[in-house]
């Protein structure tokens, strides 16, 4: 039916009219969108078998999230299978524009930010690279809140994803687990020996829903599985209404917080309930090939993406011991033999523990197990150490009555890997220092990637047709043949190429502004963009207040000069994380100021877009000049957000943190702009002191002016920002904001002056971004993972080269 675009069609008008009962004239976008889908994944579904038919012999990954942060799905799915341009032809003919069918899609929000998007890429280039590697995560009901902004304050709604269902996925309602919570643990011997049962237990019927996921010009069709809590049939009888509603409050809402702040019992159950749903899915269907399970580990990796999804671990030793009656010793062993773990972040904060008084309760069995393995961990720590108290404490699992997650996850995996080299060095010297003394072998470093055919050939079909036309298509499936671009980067027909497009696409992102924001921007000047979570680490900060000091330069000085500047934010602050809100409220008034001010005779522009998710980064990143990356050296675990900029020839304004530090190497310092305090120095102030942030305020009198302006009433309103002030002077900022702001003053006044002085050498700076960019693809990261985790090899039994 996609063979050619007269079949397409053909089989299109009919499905409507059979589908809708009407005819074609008279059906709605949403009915065409609809009827597409439905033929999309009717034509993928042979493939689909085929592929788990396939699978059945070979090692396979599982990929535990609990988030998963797709997107929408209908382009993408498209262009994997190499269809996009027979419907988008097919469906002219018939007046309908793909484009906008493409937009009435929900974008799939079951994530916050970085991790939940890593788990997207890689389940794209798992597919692509013809891997056996499966997803599972939860089905929210409701996604990352939508946000809006009132006079520059966010407010949240909650998101409805599944307002007219959602046509990707297939619900599998016979392949329902129960999930037990609550209750208690009662021995009892068997076959002479001591066993365990959970009895008096409250019952959650875990419902999966399947979600195909096409790999990119190949026959594979791997699967996510999303669970859904429902009432079980073993509902209680009392109190029903309560026990339905506590139910399905389990799989009702992401949290929408990228730290881990509060330990809230929900959140509890929601990660129990992944795993255990998703633990009793492998295993049934791994009994399906083998008879037993005492090679379970030779034939499966499940990974877990940081320690959310980490009581996979006990649940699956609980299945080894209680259902399958194993010894501990053999049923440890295959357990850690199993298990991967990826550590997100450095930060304290977010770190996971959970208090006993809360986990006990509502998980006894697991609880035992878990004490347990701390127990004979903490006994082989004391072999090793013998009488070293202090170090045994600080590695222990249970401590202090918290449950330690992150030490569940190290001892519980054989592999234990971070998301960028400076990240992973800080974990094994510093974080996680005295696991990496105990077992340096299981420490390991994967740099994160993205997925260059949602990142580019989707998001920016102009710069993907350029790159065509000049190294022609190899790159597409391979895309480190970027490289071949090379010997382009002083050609001028495609340097001349590259302005283009990079101005068509700002027009169009000029366009979009216009449209939401009511501004008017230049398509001629420089755009500098920073979009990802609020949070003080990520320093938006750094940059408005920057802006700020432009805008008083430009007041005071009429000789002040500077290339036009278009600057814009996209992010999303946890909704009881007063500063960050404080903070977009802080770049709101900046912007009403400067976007007002006749004196600055539209040379800034600030521009707020609201509501930042995947489909929106899609079309602000090909707008980009600048990319700001510019953290608190050491905070930023890897980042992702830089490597979607760079592959699309933004260049990196950035401090030396997380993945910009590889950037910088696949560059050089001569196509980057990097400033500011290295993570060294960093963790230095932070072990010894010596940070005075009042010594830039007087000693810098536009840092002293800027910051007053935050509290003399510049702003005009009735609140003002003294929180922001006292964070930074009072409270002697921890992220070293005004340490790093005349760094970066300079930086942006010598990346300004390059662009208007030297445009020529710019776009070969953008040229060299571009071609270096092929590293940053999640293929790249996936095969690592791949041949040295998880030991997997493609379809076809092509053996992965080991590095
Ligand atoms: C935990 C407990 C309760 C509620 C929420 C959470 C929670 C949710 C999300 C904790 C953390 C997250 C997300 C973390 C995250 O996105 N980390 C980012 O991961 C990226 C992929 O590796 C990195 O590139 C980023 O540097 C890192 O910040």
């Amino acid at each position: 039916m996609f063979s050619n675009k007269e079949a397409f069609k053909a089989a299109f008008l009919k499905r409507i009219e059979r589908t809708y009962g009407k005819s074609f004239q008279d059906s709605t976008l949403s009915d065409q969108f609809q009827t597409l889908g439905n033929m999309v994944r009717e034509y993928i579904s042979s493939n689909w078998i085929q592929t788990n038919e396939e699978y059945s012999k070979e090692k396979k990954v599982y990929y535990l999230s609990i988030e998963f942060l797709l997107g929408r799905l209908l382009g993408q799915n498209l262009l994997n299978l190499g269809i996009y341009d027979v419907v988008e032809e097919g469906l002219k003919d018939l007046h309908i524009s793909l484009e906008e069918l493409e937009e009435i899609e929900y974008d799939a929000a079951l994530g916050n930010g970085g991790l939940g998007r890593l788990a997207a890429c890689f389940l794209d280039s798992l597919a692509s690279l013809d891997l056996p590697g499966h997803g599972y995560g939860i089905r929210y009901k409701h996604g990352l809140f939508e946000q809006r902004i009132v006079d520059g304050f966010q407010l949240e709604l909650p998101e409805h994803w599944l307002r007219y269902g959602h046509v990707w996925e297939v619900r599998k309602i016979d392949m329902a687990v129960e999930i037990p919570f609550w209750g208690k643990v009662e021995t009892y011997e068997k076959d002479g020996i001591l066993t365990f049962r959970h009895v008096d237990a409250e019952y959650v019927s875990a419902v999966p829903y399947d979600m195909p996921v096409i790999g990119y010009e190949t026959d594979t069709v791997n699967t996510l599985r999303l669970w859904s809590a429902e009432p079980s049939r073993y509902m209680p009888n009392q109190d029903v209404l309560k026990y339905k509603k506590e139910t399905e409050a389990i799989s009702e809402f992401l949290y929408p917080d990228d730290t881990n702040d509060e330990g809230k019992i929900l959140r509890l159950k929601q990660q129990y309930f992944l795993v255990s749903a998703s633990i009793r899915s492998i295993i049934q269907d791994y009994l399906e090939q083998y008879k037993d399970l005492h090679a379970f580990h030779e034939h499966v990796s499940i990974h877990i993406n940081d320690t959310h999804p980490v009581l996979a671990i006990p649940e699956f030793m609980r299945v080894l011991l209680d259902d399958h009656c194993m010894s501990w010793e053999e049923a440890w062993q295959i357990t850690t033999n199993t298990f991967c773990y990826t550590n997100h972040t450095t930060l304290s904060e977010a770190l996971e523990q959970w208090p006993i008084r809360i986990f006990q309760p509502l998980l006894p069995r697991i609880f035992m197990i878990i004490d347990e393995i701390n127990e004979r961990f903490c006994k082989s720590l004391w072999e090793l150490y013998p009488g070293e108290w202090g170090r045994i404490e600080q590695m222990a699992i249970v401590a202090h009555g918290q449950v330690k997650m992150a030490h569940l996850a190290i001892v519980g995996s054989h592999s234990v890997n971070g998301v960028a080299k400076i990240h992973t060095e800080i974990l094994k010297n510093r974080e996680m220092n005295l696991f990496y003394q105990f077992q340096p072998e299981k420490f390991n470093n994967k740099t994160n990637g993205i997925t260059h055919r949602r990142w580019l050939l989707k998001a920016n079909p102009e710069l993907t047709h350029l790159i065509r036309e000049t190294i022609g298509d190899e790159w597409m499936k391979q895309p480190e043949k970027l490289a071949l671009l090379h010997s382009y980067e002083q050609d001028s027909a495609f340097l001349t190429g590259l302005a283009d497009v990079k101005l068509k696409r700002k027009e169009i992102l000029a366009k979009r502004i216009l449209e939401q924001n009511g501004i008017n921007v230049d398509p001629q000047s420089i755009f500098d963009i920073q979009v990802k979570r609020l949070h003080a680490y990520k320093r938006q900060l750094l940059n408005v207040l920057h802006i700020l000091y432009l805008y008083n330069r430009m007041r005071e000085d009429a000789s002040f000069d500077m290339y036009p500047r278009t600057f814009v934010f996209g992010a999303k602050a946890s909704p009881g994380y007063y500063y960050a809100k404080k903070i977009i409220k802080l770049i709101h008034s900046v912007a009403d100021m400067v976007n007002n001010d006749p004196i600055v005779k539209d040379r800034i522009k600030v521009v707020f877009l609201e509501n930042y998710r995947v489909s929106l980064a899609e079309d602000i990143i090909p707008a980009a000049d600048i990319s700001e990356q510019i953290s608190t050296a050491s905070k930023e675990a890897s980042g992702t957000g830089n490597m979607k900029f760079m592959m699309n020839g933004a260049l990196t304004m950035g401090t030396l943190d997380g993945a910009n530090v590889e950037i910088l190497e696949q560059v050089g310092q001569e196509n980057i702009f990097i400033f500011g305090l290295k993570a060294e120095e960093v963790m230095k102030f932070e072990r010894e002191g010596g940070y005075r942030s009042m010594d830039y305020y007087h000693h810098d009198n536009h840092i002293r002016q800027v910051m007053d302006q935050l509290v003399n009433g510049f702003f005009n309103e009735e609140d003002q920002f003294e929180m922001i002030y006292d964070s930074l002077l009072i409270e002697n900022d921890q992220y070293f904001v005004l340490k790093d702001f005349a760094a970066y003053r300079d930086k942006q006044q010598e990346a300004g002056r390059l662009y208007e002085k030297d445009r020529n050498r710019w776009l070969q700076m953008t040229a060299r971004n571009i071609s270096q960019s092929g590293y940053f693809s999640s293929d790249r990261t996936i095969r690592e993972y791949a041949s040295d985790i998880w030991e997997i090899h493609n379809r076809g039994s092509q053996v992965l080269v080991k590095r």
